[in-house]
């Protein structure tokens, strides 16, 4: 563990072992990766991210945002595994993906936060811009869509503070206008979280399906379908409000909501709600089985929404 030379997926690693990984990928494909900023954090970091292409051309987007909340640490591992698959990978079904879509994916959307898990408070949830005397919004609550309307906090301290007001938060501000400057090119939205096994869609600040909820049934069915043939996981949801509870201003809302993007989504990564042993501490031996089950559940969300 430590550098970018011996990065794997058997432990959970630093944001500077990622960022460094990140880089050589850059040098060691040239024209295929390409390193994209979604801007800057508060502490001054940067969001780095990494655009694949496998050729000039272009083709549809789909971007994948990990690492929101500081304590999900699955959640990065799984984006960088997905990221190491989509260029090494000798099956042809994961071989195609890379083939055929653009991909657009930040593994840390949440740096300072991160940083702070590993050096302070492993159950940090937040950014870590002051708000007065407490630290912090939370950065899922924080997009311009319906924000603070239900299930997010006025308080400062809370761990589901909406911010002061609508991105408020420099990361969520910075990356939404990134997305924002390639919103054309995407066709589907992929948020990473932990923990409880769901995968969950549109809307969380209302019981209304989307307009295209019954797109949404399908894609969610045949999603978590293919993630419970390899090792038998089982993941539930559908949509946010119903599926787990009420939640304005997240991410894949204000994606769907505002930027024209087909479809949103968002994987509640392992382990299982009832699994409050681990919880955010998911072992280490577990990020490639769960990883390896997510991109089975990726690949077959991707094939469906084509059709
Ligand atoms: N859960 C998500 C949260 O932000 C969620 C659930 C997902 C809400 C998508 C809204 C939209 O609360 C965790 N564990 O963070
Ligand atoms: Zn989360």
């Amino acid at each position: 563990k430590g550098r970018a030379g011996d990065y794997s997926w058997t432990a959970y690693y630093e944001l500077d072992d990622t960022y460094n990984w990140l880089q050589t990928l850059a040098q060691q494909y040239p024209g295929v990766v390409t390193l994209i900023e979604g801007g800057k954090t508060y502490q001054r970091r940067s969001i780095l991210g990494v655009k694949i292409s496998k050729s000039g051309t272009q083709k549809p987007g789909i971007f994948i945002e990990a690492g929101i909340h500081a304590r999900e640490w699955i959640a990065p591992a799984a984006a960088t595994y997905i990221i190491n698959q989509l260029l090494t990978s000798e099956t042809a079904s994961i071989k195609q993906l890379a083939q055929n879509y653009d991909w657009y994916i930040f593994p840390h959307a949440n740096p300072d936060g991160y940083v702070y898990t590993h050096t302070t408070d492993r159950m940090w949830r937040k950014t870590r811009q002051p708000h007065g005397t407490c630290f912090g919004a939370d950065p899922n609550r924080n997009w311009d869509f319906h924000w603070n309307e239900v299930g997010a906090s006025s308080s400062a301290c809370s761990d589901t503070y909406a911010g002061p007001s609508a991105f408020s938060e420099i990361e969520t501000l910075s990356l939404s206008n990134y997305i924002a400057s390639i919103k054309s090119k995407i066709q589907l939205y992929i948020s990473f979280h932990a923990y409880s096994q769901y995968l969950l869609y549109p809307y969380g600040h209302t019981s209304d399906l989307p307009v295209n909820g019954d797109d949404y049934k399908k894609v969610f069915d045949a999603a978590i379908g293919a993630i419970n043939q390899r090792y038998g996981t089982k993941y539930t949801g559908g949509n946010i409000y119903d599926a787990i509870y009420p939640a304005a201003g997240a991410s894949v809302d204000w994606a769907f909501g505002t930027q024209d993007v087909r479809m949103a989504f968002c994987y509640e990564l392992r382990p299982s709600s009832n699994s409050i042993l681990t919880g955010f501490k998911l072992p280490a031996e577990q990020i490639i089985p769960a990883s390896e089950e997510l991109l089975d559940s990726i690949t077959a969300m991707v094939s469906e929404v084509k059709n």
